[in-house]
């Protein structure tokens, strides 16, 4: 299988997260791709290639351009205009509520101000080489597409930063970019055909199912651990459908506390039903790993034979598809758990 990978998101190299009323070493740091690009490199099934560039064009046609705009200076601005720091994170959220009667806002011009219109968390510190980390994500994930879209059956991208949390407006939960819809909004605006991003990451990915919510031709299905307990809290209830055109076009699938490799593979036949009935012409697969059961922020309980079966499900699709990395938090099994995904797609 080919794998993309760049080695840009070295620059996106934060080294707190503040986060439950306390600062700590980050979950989201840069030995995470470098584990999983080092297991697959010594794998003789895997080759490695850079992604080629795609400019702004396809994240401004899924994201507000102003948030492009933002990430692009947000770094220095801050240093100039705050103060030196070696990474940036919100003070001030702006919530609309806080205008409640009032006309609304434009963007503030204040480098401090524009970080929390921008943000909805704190735990995605910007430093000085965020930047270009995100845009290497944003072209890896379109590059592994293009591959797709070009015969391969199969193709993976080893993105960094992940993405699944962005959304239109806003950046968070680790993502700036939200890489798997702009490859999936690509497909489903270059080739006219359906798309589905079938997420498989612990947490909801939030930010996709936003951007496409309303939408009929891009499918979002999402196995995730309940938002009763689980980041990101607001979404992922197997209430929301879809709106509009894109009523029924989103299926979620929240997972109780402990879910086994059996009770995993039962939710994802759940979910590959639901791909099948909406019949499209790719997958796009937010891998996830921190379903693991040694995941330090997580407590599903889903082992590495578990990947290698969920792998072997999705093939059973008989989909093109490509897989995006997400999230994934056990550095000592993530490498091994990317392969066994992959192997079970590929070899099962
Ligand atoms: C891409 C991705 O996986 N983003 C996840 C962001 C989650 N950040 C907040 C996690 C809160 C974890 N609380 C853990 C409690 C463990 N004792
Ligand atoms: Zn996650």
């Amino acid at each position: 299988m080919k794998v993309v990978y760049t080695d840009a998101h070295l620059g996106h190299n934060p080294q707190q997260e503040i986060a439950e009323s306390g600062s700590h070493s980050p979950h989201e740091h840069t030995a995470r791709a470098e584990n999983i690009r080092e297991t697959l490199q010594a794998d003789a099934t895997m080759q490695l290639l850079p992604p080629t560039q795609w400019g702004v064009d396809p994240i401004n046609a899924v994201h507000n351009p102003g948030l492009n705009n933002f990430l692009t200076t947000a770094w220095n601005d801050y240093q100039r205009e705050v103060r030196p720091s070696r990474e940036v994170v919100p003070d001030f959220f702006y919530r609309p509520s806080l205008r409640d009667e009032m006309s609304q806002l434009a963007e503030p011009t204040a480098a401090n101000a524009r970080l929390g219109w921008w943000c909805f968390e704190t735990t995605t510190p910007i430093t000085e080489g965020s930047y270009i980390a995100a845009r290497g994500a944003v072209d890896t994930a379109l590059t592994a597409t293009q591959l797709v879209l070009g015969g391969e059956k199969f193709a993976y991208g080893l993105c960094r930063p992940p993405g699944h949390h962005a959304t239109t407006d806003l950046y968070g939960g680790y993502c700036f970019f939200n890489n798997a819809a702009i490859a999936a909004h690509h497909v489903a605006a270059t080739t006219g055909t359906r798309v589905t991003v079938l997420d498989v990451d612990y947490h909801h990915g939030n930010g996709t199912q936003q951007i496409f919510y309303g939408r009929g031709d891009v499918q979002y299905v999402s196995l995730h651990g309940d938002p009763r307990r689980a980041y990101p809290y607001i979404t992922g209830f197997a209430d929301e459908l879809g709106e509009g055109k894109g009523r029924g076009s989103n299926t979620n699938i929240p997972l109780a506390a402990k879910t086994d490799d059996d009770r995993f593979l039962d939710a994802l036949d759940k979910a590959c039903e639901a791909v099948q009935s909406f019949g499209p012409s790719l997958l796009i697969v937010s891998l996830g790993l921190d379903t693991f059961i040694t995941d330090p922020i997580c407590d599903l309980a889903v082992t590495r034979d578990g990947f290698t079966r969920s792998g072997a499900r999705v093939r059973g699709l008989g989909l093109p598809t490509v897989v995006l990395q997400e999230g994934g938090y056990d550095l000592a099994n993530l490498g091994l758990n990317v392969q066994a995904w992959l192997h079970g797609l590929e070899i099962s």
